[in-house]
């Protein structure tokens, strides 16, 4: 096997320590970072999401994959800038406002840095106003709304229409999830898309992005 292919097998496992010593050995071995990213570290974390979405995996295989993924990024990130390889996009993600869960935001979070994207955290409980500023701060592709609470998911509604009355409108796209959202409340409230679980929600950035 190759180092990229041992990084790929050991980031599904979660081998934290294993994959950083394999990505530096890689860079060191003269392997385009580009190519540890795509083939070792994306290539990974994309099976393990399809996994999760099988249920051949749970919420801790995926939490310590993407782990090890953030281990070998650490060492991969700065190569990346020096070669300027592209993310596919800026995604900023949040729990709305009066939301307090953010477990399932992060695991959202972490497959959406996993497919290429570059995630700017915007945390919990946060108001419509930050996240159009945390947006146009960051010139973001997408916004990324979780909610747990029935009594929060309306608050993805004020998202929405908050970009739809900022100068945002038509240069971003929303998209929603969180346990009590459904395709039809995305319907409802004007959102751009829905996801039922962190690997969905990589592919429908992927999707509505490109
Ligand atoms: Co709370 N809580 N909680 N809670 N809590 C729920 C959600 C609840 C269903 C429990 C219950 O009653 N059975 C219930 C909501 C009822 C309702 O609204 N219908 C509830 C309640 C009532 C409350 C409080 C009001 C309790 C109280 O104080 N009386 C309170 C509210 C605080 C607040 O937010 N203002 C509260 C507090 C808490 C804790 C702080 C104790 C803790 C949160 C800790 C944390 O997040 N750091 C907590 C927890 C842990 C839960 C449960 C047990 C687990 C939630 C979770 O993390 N699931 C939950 C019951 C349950 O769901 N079984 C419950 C695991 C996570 C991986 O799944 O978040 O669904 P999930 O994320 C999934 C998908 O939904 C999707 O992908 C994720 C991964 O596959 N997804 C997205 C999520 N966001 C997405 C965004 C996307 C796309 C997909 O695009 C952007």
């Amino acid at each position: 096997m190759s180092t990229v292919s041992d990084i790929k097998a050991l980031l599904m496992k979660g081998k934290a320590k294993d994959v950083e010593a394999l990505v530096t050995k890689a860079l060191a071995e003269g392997v385009g970072a580009a190519i540890i990213l795509n083939e070792g570290l994306l290539a990974g974390m994309g099976e393990i999401g399809e996994k999760f979405k099988k249920n051949e995996v749970y919420v801790p295989e995926v939490l310590i994959a993407a782990r090890a993924m953030k281990a070998g990024m650490v060492i991969l990130k700065p190569k990346l800038l020096e070669a300027k390889v592209k993310t596919r996009g800026v995604v900023v993600i949040g729990t709305v406002k009066g939301d307090l869960h953010d477990i399932g935001k992060n695991l959202v979070g972490m497959m959406l840095e996993g497919g290429g994207f570059q995630v700017v955290d915007a945390g919990i409980d946060v108001a419509p106003e930050k996240f159009i500023e945390l947006a146009k701060a960051n010139q973001a592709h997408l916004i990324g709304c979780s909610a747990l609470l029935t009594t929060t998911m309306t608050n993805m509604k004020a998202v929405v229409d908050a970009v739809k009355n900022s100068e945002l409108k038509g240069k971003l796209k929303v998209m929603i999830g969180g346990a009590p959202v459904t395709q039809a409340f995305c319907d409802e409230i004007g959102a751009d898309g829905y996801a039922a679980d962190a690997a969905s929600a990589a592919d429908l950035a992927k999707k509505l992005i490109s």
